[in-house]
């Protein structure tokens, strides 16, 4: 018998749009053992947030955090605000019985990661479960990455490079968003695309980092304060203000294997959209990822006879692809919205089976030091710095 999963969705931005988008058609196409209901969305601006709902596809909108999560027929609290809201948020949540799913990165600061791994950690030993949205652990080409890896197709991994390149900041005059600001973001780049790279490079290569040397820049300082609309398609309004995170980030990284790695975060990669690459090289052989091409992953097996080596682009479109068999015949390819999909079918079929869903809020934490360090790095003239807990 089919139970059902009610799910409230906490934040209604671009995150909201393509979370609401994963919970509706993740039960139309995975026969889940748990089937998520939209029950609530809950957001500030009351208008706003009950005509988003309806266009989403929530049966109800609410302006009451607390109210929603102390609900009885609430089982999973989505929360997809921006991160100063995450720690109190995601604790609140768990400690009312509520199994959660948080965007990335997990909090702000180290501490407030360090308290929402704590809480998920009590929660889990009462079968109520927390997962990080790192989303881009689940585009298929990316998963199917990680099981080549595992299956040892690189071989000894000696070095790793990841970079997440947008470019929507390189016109000083686009408008200061809640990205850009400290208090509410916790960092710029750094924190908003640098943690996607950490994350699918660790879970690529199933190893960690455990020091880093960091460099980070603000190019542009003051920025025109929001106007009309919001987020990453608002328009500029009146006056400035100053920005008050990062604009660009790098760090060379040592893993726990001894590999290094060579990573680059920027919103100013004038050209670049939404380019996420993960390239791994081995004694074996090399494979990378790139979101811009992301029903693929290129490979390349160093032990095949030297006049037939070469990078191939291996089609990730086939039935016994990671997450493929649910969607089209070989061949026709699946999107970014895809990945929110297999979201939500993880996490359901996770809290049905009574297991930790991954990432987990510890994971997430891990990702919060690593980004912690390159940021006490970068003040300490690139410093190495360990990641450890600190
Ligand atoms: C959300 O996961 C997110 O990191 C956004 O915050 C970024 O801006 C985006 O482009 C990638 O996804």
């Amino acid at each position: 018998m089919t139970t059902t999963a009610r799910v409230a969705m906490i934040g209604n931005g671009f995150m909201g749009a393509t979370h609401s988008q994963g919970w509706r058609v993740a039960p139309r196409f995975f026969d889940l053992p748990l089937q998520p209901e939209m029950a609530v969305m809950v957001g500030r601006n009351p208008d706003k947030n009950a005509q988003l709902a309806d266009k989403w596809g929530w049966a109800e909108a609410s302006e009451d955090f607390e109210a929603t999560i102390n609900r009885d027929d609430i089982d999973i609290v989505d929360i997809v605000t921006p991160g100063d809201l995450h720690c109190d948020m995601a604790i609140a949540a768990l400690e009312a019985g509520k199994h959660v799913l948080c965007e990335k990165p997990l909090a702000n600061t180290v501490d407030e990661a360090r308290r929402m791994a704590a809480a998920a950690a009590t929660a889990a030993d009462k079968g109520v479960y927390a997962m990080v949205g790192f989303t881009y652990r689940r585009v298929p080409a990316a998963t199917f990455a990680r099981d080549l890896v595992a299956r040892g197709a690189v071989g000894t991994i000696r070095q790793v490079r990841a970079q997440y390149l947008q470019d929507w900041l390189s016109d000083p005059q686009a408008p200061l968003t809640w990205r850009l600001d400290k208090s509410k973001a916790g960092s710029g780049s750094l924190g908003d695309i640098g943690a996607h790279a950490v994350d699918l490079a660790q879970y690529i290569t199933g190893h960690s980092l455990t020091d880093v040397s960091g460099v980070m820049e603000t190019f542009v300082k003051e920025r025109p304060t929001m106007g009309e609309g919001q987020g990453l398609s608002g328009s500029a309004g009146e006056g400035t203000g100053p920005v008050t995170v990062d604009d660009f980030a790098a760090f060379t990284g040592r893993f726990d294997s001894g590999a290094l790695g060579l990573f680059e975060a920027t919103r100013f990669a004038t050209g670049r959209k939404n380019m996420l690459q993960v390239e791994v090289s081995g004694d074996k052989g090399s494979i990378l990822f790139n979101l811009e091409d992301m029903n693929a992953v290129q490979y390349y097996d160093a032990t095949a006879p030297s006049n037939e080596q070469g990078f191939r682009r291996i089609y990730v479109t086939e039935a016994d692809h990671p997450y493929m068999a649910a969607w089209w015949p070989p061949g026709h390819m699946i999107g970014y919205e895809h990945g929110f999909a297999h979201q939500a079918k993880d996490l359901v079929e996770a809290i049905a089976s009574g297991q930790q869903p991954r990432p987990s809020f510890e994971d997430g934490y891990q990702v919060q030091r690593v980004l912690d360090a390159v940021e006490r790095s970068a003040g300490a003239g690139s410093a190495w710095t360990p990641t450890a807990a600190n």
